[in-house]
Order: structure tokens, then sequence, then C-alpha cells
């Protein structure tokens, strides 16, 4: 069985980060286990969470997992609540990174151009201490710009989009990234992505123009649970991005509380081995 390490908080309402990359992995025939960060009564697109950091905690959490010498396939990062947690988890991934665990990074700090309530510049600059520590970047378009200083630009393009990949695989040593929400020729929407040894490729599906919270997450969980199998990063992201869009047809209507996948996580179950 896979094993993976998900190191981001837990948002105790609005279906994001770590309740949603739980019930992906197992679905997907992985065992997860988690770091959480901190814990949030919502996710920050709600009006005044109540923010519990576990920034004093993940040392103590790590220095228990090194002496049982726990080891993971992957290890994934997403949202962090400060730079002073990312701080933290920094020995962790140099940590897992030598015992040759896949990271992945989600540096989910920001979207349609700006960063995410609570975070600012000084977090920009933290994130990319994480991302210099992964094999696998997992940007969407806003934080690609802010991650390579390009400007942000919507729609992003196809053509912008290997701008942007290029560029991240110019500033840090992962061997891939992958950049969503791009938007293709008509109506579409999808992925950019660049192999540092095979270059780049796209995917595009037909656009719902809904946005929700934590479909970034879930993208990030997906893509996780498929790479650990097919070791394709194009692979993953096409499996992720289908799931991803089946989820957002299947919510009823638009609320904070991010996706119903719920109902869909069926089509993630280890025999159905096709994409979506
Ligand atoms: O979905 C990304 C995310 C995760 N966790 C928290 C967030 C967000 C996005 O706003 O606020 C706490």
């Amino acid at each position: 069985m896979k094993t993976v390490l998900s190191i981001q908080d837990l948002s105790c309402a609005g279906r994001c980060s770590l309740t949603v990359a739980l019930p992906v992995l197992s679905s997907m025939g992985c065992r997860c286990s988690i770091l959480p960060t901190a814990v949030l009564s919502t996710h920050t697109g709600f009006p005044n969470p109540h923010v519990i950091s576990l920034t004093g905690e993940i040392e103590k959490i790590f220095d228990h997992f090194s002496r049982l010498d726990l080891r993971f396939d992957a290890v994934t990062t997403g949202y962090l609540a400060d730079p002073t947690q990312i701080k933290a988890v920094l020995p962790v991934l140099q940590h897992f990174r030598k015992q040759g665990s896949l990271i992945i990074a989600d540096p989910a700090m920001a979207d349609h151009g700006r960063l995410y309530s609570r975070l600012d510049a000084s977090h920009v600059q933290a994130m990319a201490e994480i991302c210099r520590r992964a094999d696998i970047l997992l940007p969407n378009v806003t934080e690609a710009a802010l991650l390579t200083g390009l400007p942000y630009r919507d729609p992003a393009d196809t053509a912008y989009g290997k701008v942007l990949a290029d560029a991240l695989l110019a500033e840090f040593p992962a061997d891939s990234v992958l950049i969503t929400g791009i938007h293709g020729s008509k109506g579409t929407v999808g992925f950019v992505g660049c192999r540092r040894d095979t270059g780049s490729f796209t995917y595009e599906t037909p656009e719902i123009l809904r946005q929700f919270h934590g479909t970034g997450d879930l993208f990030a969980a997906v893509f996780a649970g498929d790479i650990l199998h097919s070791g394709d990063p194009r692979h993953a992201g096409m499996r992720a991005a289908d799931f991803v869009r089946v989820c957002v047809a299947e919510t009823p209507e638009l609320t904070p509380h991010g996706v119903e996948f719920e109902s869909q996580l069926y089509r993630l179950f280890p025999a159905t081995s096709h994409h979506t």
C-alpha cells in the first residue's frame, strides 16, 4: 500500500485541506498520515475564522515520527498559516526528502490575482523555501506569478502557462511543475505542465463557470494519489482535473462549503484506474 504524509491545516468546516485529502487518498487506496499545522474553525474564505496555530507542535510530532522511523512514499504540503509555521515544516521536508519520499508542494496561498486573507508578501518568500525542497510543484496561475515575479494575467492562456512553467523550473529545482487554471482556446480550462526531462504538456476540459473553495486541494490530493501509481504527472493531472470537473458539475449550489466530492469518491477507487 502506498503511503502519504499530508502536511497542511485542518479546517473544521468548509471542505478543504485535510478534510479533502484524507477521504480522497483513502479512496485511492493510500494510507494517509497527517501533520496538521493549524486548526481553523473554517477556511479563511469565511469571515473571522478562529485560528489555532500548531506551529509549536510540528517539531514534537516530527520528532516522534523520526524516533519511530516512519517513512512515506510521498509527502505533500498545502496551505500553511504563516511564515513561522512554514519554517517549522522545512526540516520535515528535508528529512523525508533524504529518505526518498516524493515531495509534492501545492503553494496554496492565493487565487484570482490576490493572496488569501491573513497572508502578506512575507508568506510568498517563505513558501518559496517550501518549493525549493519539492520534486513537484502544483501552483495555480496566481501562485505561479507570485513565486516567479512574473505578472498575473487573467485569463492566462496556454502560451503564458508555458512561460510561467519555464520560469518556475528556472527558479526552483523541481523535476516537474503543473499550473492549474489555464484557459484554453474556447471556453476550456485546464493545466500546463512541464517536466524537466521531457518538456511541456497541456490538458483542457470544458469550463464550468462557477468558482468554489478547496478545488485546488482536491486537485492536489487526487494528483498525489495517482502519481504514486502512474509515476506520470500528465496522467495524474488529467485524472485530478477530470475529478474536480465532475465534482463541480455535481455540486447543486454555490456555497463556501466547497464541492460535493463525497458522492463522486467511487470514481477514485483503486480498481478503476482510468481517469475520471
Ligand atoms: O483551499 C485552500 C485553503 C486551505 N486552508 C485554508 C484556507 C484555504 C483557502 O482559503 O483558508 C485555511
